[in-house]
């Protein structure tokens, strides 16, 4: 018992000191714990990290961090229990531990200092093992033991032992707990929040047009047009959210351009402010899921901004580097087809970015896959060629034309939920279509496999929103299953294959395939 305490609690300290550095030195990133957290997802396989998210959603990070610390909660358990003997096993395991922390915090902090986080955890879980290692041996020699006979002193003391080795084991996980509690106080000195807060009202020169209450269905269950911020889909690679104060940030325009810039969050804010409606979509959103979100971007045409800079002839890729290191590639000529409506984005629905969503600036392109499109935390816009490969290009998701291919059209039931029971009457249905870029033109609903019947749609936004749509009918008592499908401006109709988003290549490239619900009438 005594050895596994010790092991546990060992791994505890090395963990609160490492966390307690990183907050000194304003770097979570540094925190071996996290670092070793963000080089596996640097690690995971694209479909492997697909099969994350489409099962644990938007949880797969807290899920990782969770298995992250049962794994290791049971190895410090086995570190110390077979150290009974001798402390050697454990700290030289304790060292190897210490030592990937220090691997992976040199491959996730671009800082030379955020070393001196696993060295601190290295230390700290050394110190603390063979502090505990030695009162924890009922046949080390303690100070107190002195040159007593063993066996008429023995009994009289082991409490006192063990007494002391659970004082000392307890003073050493408080210690843990205290550093971890602190690293995190210390970082929150960073104040995004209050940054946030400082950049006072955005008002745009050139609002949307507002949303007509005709445009969702709410109380028929499908989602409000605009989607409130802080219900809008979230999707990145970060454990922790990056925190980069808005007067910190600087916008560097580099690569194949003629005049290389650097703008202050301060002069994008002061520029005349354009507002867009648009629905962004994750490639990894399967058919009928949620990773589908409206927002009123506020922020300057992207466009506008590069060309200020002046675009060499050979540039194709345009690639947006986020404070955390993180690359994603849009090819150029895609960013001019949708000219002025894509952006370089500082707030939505009339409010600075959430801090989740990329503040202090990001980028919105409509029509584009979030992964090919819209650097959250974004620092720098790099006119490259495509021999440069972004985060994901690198992973194997094709970022090169073909493989950039525009938001596929799909269609979502949202009402009736699925196996939901209907009071018997009538049965509305009611759901989603996007094709952002060419825009819905019909959306077909069928019960049970019979004839496709057209849906009412609401009134149309813009091209690069979703668009809802309802049909109600009577239906007979039983179970039922409803199926939709839209159909884009230019005569495309959303296909019936289901495309698996887990398919081996220069795959996914986006979900397609029918929605179909089942539910039943009471
Ligand atoms: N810096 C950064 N930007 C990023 C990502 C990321 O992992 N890091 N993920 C992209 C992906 S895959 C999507 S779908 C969108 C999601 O933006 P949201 O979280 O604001 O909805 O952000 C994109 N921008
Ligand atoms: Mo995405």
């Amino acid at each position: 018992m005594a050895a596994a305490i010790t092991g546990f609690v060992a791994v505890a300290a090395a963990l609160g000191a490492g966390h307690l550095m990183a907050g000194i030195l304003l770097q979570p990133g540094a925190s071996p714990f996290l670092a070793v957290g963000n080089a596996a997802i640097d690690r995971t396989p694209a479909p492997i990290k697909d099969f994350a998210i489409s099962t644990f959603g938007t949880a797969d990070k807290p899920a990782l961090l969770i298995g992250m610390a049962v794994f290791l909660a049971l190895a410090s358990v086995v570190i110390g229990l077979v150290s009974r003997r001798s402390a050697v096993p454990g700290l030289a395991a304790i060292a190897v531990l210490g030592a990937i922390g220090a691997l992976a915090v040199r491959e996730q902090s671009p800082q030379s200092l955020a070393l001196l986080a696993p060295v601190a955890s290295l230390i700290a879980g050394l110190a603390a093992f063979w502090f505990l290692h030695r009162r924890g041996q009922p046949t080390t020699d303690l100070p107190t033991t002195g040159d007593a006979p063993a066996d008429a002193d023995e009994r009289p003391r082991r409490p006192l032992r063990r007494r002391g080795f659970l004082v000392g084991s307890a003073g050493v996980a408080a210690g843990a707990a205290a550093a971890t509690v602190g690293g995190a106080v210390l970082e929150r000195r960073v104040d995004v929040a209050a940054s946030r807060g400082a950049v006072g009202p955005l008002v745009p020169a050139v609002p949307a047009p507002p949303i007509p209450s005709t445009a969702a269905f709410p109380e028929l269950g499908t989602p409000t047009f605009i989607t409130p911020s802080k219900d809008f889909y979230r999707i990145d690679i970060n454990l922790t959210v990056p925190q980069l104060r808005a007067e910190d940030a600087v916008l560097k325009i580099t690569g194949l351009v003629d005049e290389p810039q650097e703008i202050t969050f301060d002069e994008i804010r002061n520029m005349p402010l354009v507002e867009k409606t648009i629905t962004m979509t994750c490639v990894s959103n399967e058919v009928g899921g949620p990773y589908v979100s409206t927002s009123n971007f506020l922020g300057v045409p992207l466009i506008g901004l590069l060309d200020r800079a002046g675009i060499q002839s050979g540039a194709t890729q345009v690639v947006g580097r986020s404070f955390d290191g993180f690359t994603l590639g849009t090819p150029l000529d895609m960013l001019r087809d949708v000219g002025e409506e894509a952006l370089l984005a500082i707030g939505m629905n009339r409010e600075p970015l959430l801090p989740e969503h990329g503040f202090p600036m990001r980028t919105v392109v409509p029509g584009l896959y979030g992964y090919v499109s819209a650097t959250k935390w974004l620092t720098e816009l790099r006119l490259a060629t495509y021999d440069f490969k972004p985060y994901w290009v690198e992973r194997q998701w094709d970022g090169e034309p073909p493989g950039v291919v525009p938001i596929k059209i799909s269609s979502r039931i949202d009402a009736p939920g699925s196996f939901q029971r209907i009071p018997r009457g009538e049965v509305t249905v009611a759901g989603t279509a996007w094709a952002q870029g060419r825009g819905i033109e019909k959306v077909e609903i069928r019960f049970d496999d019979g004839e496709w019947e057209p849906a009412e749609l609401a009134t149309e936004v813009n091209r690069n929103t979703w668009q809802m749509f309802r049909l109600t009918r009577p239906l007979e008592s039983g179970t039922h299953k409803v199926t939709s499908r839209a159909t884009d401006r230019t005569g495309f109709v959303q296909p019936q294959e289901r495309l698996p988003l887990i398919t081996p290549g220069p795959t996914p490239d986006g979900s397609t395939g029918w929605h179909a619900i089942d539910f039943f009438v009471e």
